[in-house]
């Protein structure tokens, strides 16, 4: 493995291997996280890396497109058929991007937008005053009614709709275990002549194997995602359309030349590998296990007295309020199970009162582990493990931990293809 690197650069070298054996004896859980197949990781490697393709297919800035022409249509096919779209844009490098470039497609500056509270489940690129969007679009921000439910307050969502006239609505999440009741947001966005866009980066691969709503079902006019968390592609965005043309071509030039440059071409083809990978039947299989898993770990943590942020899950993640219940901060439990081999990430809860660099709460979830084919039994007892970890925190509580993660892990090796 990374033999050419080996012979000629040792120290990064050295850092790859390192990261290759931390993935491989350790067990990951960070909720955005997952591995990707060789045919993936071969098309990043690609010779497309060298092309330069601004533009769009038959509509460059520069030659030699007859092979990136093809790539990405290919990409935009693919996704437009995995989520029932009628345009797919895949040049976003990320999900911000994506946002960012949506923003710009369905409004002007000084626009208002709602989007849900980063402390509730949104995301930074939801709003939040540290962003720099924030400062050119109005967003307003809604949160959930019960944290202890996560029921969205629908009725003041659609009160504030009809007070701010917002030209977009947003609804998505990137620390929110529930499902959304897209057909309702669907339905205020309608009712206030906004644009409904929904932010699906971290149940893109939920949705595409049907083990999540597609909002698009429920009349949603446009989605943004990543393609590397449970969709399991490359790092990458994505805007897809579901009908409007006039819509569709405003979000191309948002895209380029509005904010991005030429596009990662290579990127591009591991998407649409990723893609083909996302519409096999075995993918089906895979997202439903993702769910699946993702309850059996929440039910081990609820018997264990910890508070779950919306009492549990419905989806790959699971939100837990560890200071209140084990008196432990979400940075010292992340820093421990790290050193069990168990990566999650400190996450804020729900209006926390704690600061973000060490809030309330862990955020986690099971798209990588069912990539790496846990089952229930086994999620469960890694959650266990996670439990005993946070409670005893003792040194030999964890070495043993870290023992019994790593046989886990060495039985479960990364797959190298789904097909
Ligand atoms: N970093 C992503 C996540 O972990 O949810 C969102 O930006």
């Amino acid at each position: 493995m990374y033999e050419r690197i080996k012979k000629q650069d040792k120290k990064l070298y050295e850092l790859l291997m390192g990261e290759e054996k931390r993935q491989k004896e350790g067990l990951e859980l960070i909720p955005s996280e997952n591995y990707v197949s060789h045919a993936v990781k071969e098309a990043m490697a690609s010779s497309l890396t060298n092309k330069y393709s601004e533009g769009y297919p038959g509509k460059r800035y520069y030659g030699g497109q007859e092979f990136t022409d093809a790539v990405e249509t290919l990409a935009q096919e693919r996704a437009k058929k995995l989520f029932g779209a009628t345009f797919a844009n895949v040049q976003p490098l990320g999900g911000a991007n994506a946002n960012i470039a949506f923003y710009m497609a369905a409004m002007e500056p000084g626009n208002t937008i709602l989007g849900m509270d980063l402390s509730h489940g949104g995301h930074l690129t939801h709003g939040h005053p540290v962003t720099y969007v924030s400062k050119i679009f109005r967003f307003v921000r809604y949160k959930m009614k019960d944290v202890e439910t996560g029921e969205i307050d629908y009725e003041a969502l659609r009160e504030t709709a009809r007070e701010e006239l917002p030209k977009v609505i947003l609804a998505g999440f990137s620390a929110y275990p529930r499902e959304l009741d897209w057909a309702k947001i669907a339905s205020i966005a309608k009712e206030v002549g906004a644009i409904s866009v929904a932010d699906v980066a971290h149940i893109a691969g939920l949705i595409a194997g049907g083990a999540a709503k597609n909002p698009f079902d429920y009349g949603f006019d446009a989605m943004t995602t990543t393609t590397h968390k449970t969709l399991r592609g490359p790092r990458g965005g994505m805007i897809l359309v579901r009908e409007s043309e006039e819509l569709a071509k405003k979000v191309d030039k948002a895209v380029f030349p509005g904010l991005q440059g030429g596009p990662h071409m290579h990127q591009i083809a591991a998407k649409a590998v990723a893609f083909d990978e996302a519409s096999k039947p075995s993918f089906k299989k895979y997202a439903k296990q993702v769910v699946e898993n993702a309850k059996a770990m929440a039910s081990v943590f609820k018997e264990g007295g910890v508070r779950l942020l919306t009492g549990g899950t419905d989806n790959h993640l699971i939100l837990a309020d560890v200071f209140s219940s084990l008196k432990i901060s979400g940075g010292e439990a992340e820093k421990l199970l790290d050193e069990a081999g168990i990566t999650l990430n400190k996450n804020a809860i729900a209006d926390d009162t704690r600061k973000p660099m060490d809030p309330s709460g862990i955020r986690f979830g099971t798209p990588a582990l069912t990539t790496r084919g846990l089952k229930t039994k086994e999620c469960a007892h890694v959650a266990e493990i996670m439990l005993d970890v946070l409670t005893r925190r003792d040194a030999k509580t964890v070495a043993l931990a870290r023992k019994e993660i790593r046989m886990m892990a060495l039985a479960h090796p990364i797959p190298e293809s789904f097909m």
